[in-house]
């Protein structure tokens, strides 16, 4: 039998489901979902493997307009994602003005691969409303197939992967049959406490924040992980702390009991916090943390 292959990228406006739809996809949790907007800050590759085919699912960042070089970062992840799809996931919500960021939608009105327009968070609206939203799309995006779901419960995604397969190239695997990502467990364990600061931080902080894994031991019972936690200013060290350090080690606890899930083994992990002065613009810092423009 001929072997299928291809990029699937999944792209769209801040938070509206795009990890939620790729971690149901892939049927790994590789992307943080939170319900604050710029959870993601990468390319995320998600590979399913079958013997018949392998699906490489991008989950990118939200597209916005940058304020800071961190963001021109996120916004070129997104934008690349436009350039190499085999298969291009656009993904609304039933939340969001659906002519919000016009421009973006503009230049996937131009890519020449299939588009699978996705409207996501139906179980929050009404058959009608449904019905308008389908009907608004249909006019804006005549090429594009249309697929309402609920990534969150699990709704309508499965017909929307069987099209996918459909519609995947035939070309042989372009990495290792068991590969599950392109990143590696450093990556996430950065990432599963960058969750949690953004769900026990408020306002500018989880934004201001940059999770940097400084020394990584394998024992054979326990790995021993320490952190450092980058702040941008001064005044940001000592929120994340808290009084009397309460904070930073509620922080540590919730992070260390996924981090064991993640790993399946006991964790030793110690976080420090660090001021990087104004990180999120400057180019060594975002280079070493992976942000290349
Ligand atoms: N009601 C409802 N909520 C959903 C659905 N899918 C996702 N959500 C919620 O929407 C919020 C954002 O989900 P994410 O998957 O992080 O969204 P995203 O598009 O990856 O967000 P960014 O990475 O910030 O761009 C979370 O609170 C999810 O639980 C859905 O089908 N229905
Ligand atoms: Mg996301």
């Amino acid at each position: 039998m001929t072997h299928k292959a291809g990029f699937v990228n999944i792209i769209g406006n801040p938070n509206v489901g795009k990890s939620t739809l790729s971690n149901h996809l892939t049927g790994e949790r590789l992307s943080i979902i939170t319900s604050k907007a710029q959870t993601t800050r990468h390319r995320i590759f998600g590979i399913v493997n079958t013997d018949d085919y392998q699906i490489i699912f991008s989950d990118t960042p939200g597209v916005l307009k940058p304020k800071y070089k961190l963001q021109a970062s996120m916004l070129h992840f997104s934008k690349s994602a436009l350039s190499d799809a085999d298969i291009l996931l656009y993904i609304t919500d039933t939340v969001e003005s659906p002519d919000k960021n016009d421009e973006f939608l503009q230049l996937v009105k131009k890519t020449e691969v299939p588009v699978l327009l996705v409207i996501n968070k139906i179980d929050l609206i009404d058959q009608q409303k449904l019905e308008e939203l389908v009907d608004y799309w249909k006019n804006e995006l005549p090429g594009a197939e249309i697929f309402p779901i609920s990534a969150l419960h699990d709704f309508n995604i499965r017909n929307l992967y069987d099209r996918i397969v459909e519609l995947l190239p035939v070309s042989p695997p372009y990495f290792d049959k068991d590969a599950l990502t392109d990143k590696p467990e450093r990556f996430f364990i950065s990432e599963i406490i960058r969750e949690k600061i953004l769900l026990n931080y408020q306002k500018e902080i989880p934004y201001s924040v940059e999770v940097e894994v400084d020394e990584y031991k394998e024992g054979a019972t326990r790995n021993d992980i320490r952190c450092i936690i980058h702040v941008a200013r001064d005044s940001q060290k000592g929120i994340i702390i808290g009084h009397q350090g309460k904070a930073l080690k509620k922080l540590g606890i919730d992070a260390r009991h996924e981090i064991e899930t993640f790993l399946g083994k006991k964790v030793f992990l110690e976080l420090y916090v660090k001021v990087s002065k104004d990180w999120r613009d400057k180019d060594n810092f975002l280079k070493n943390f992976g942000y290349e423009q």
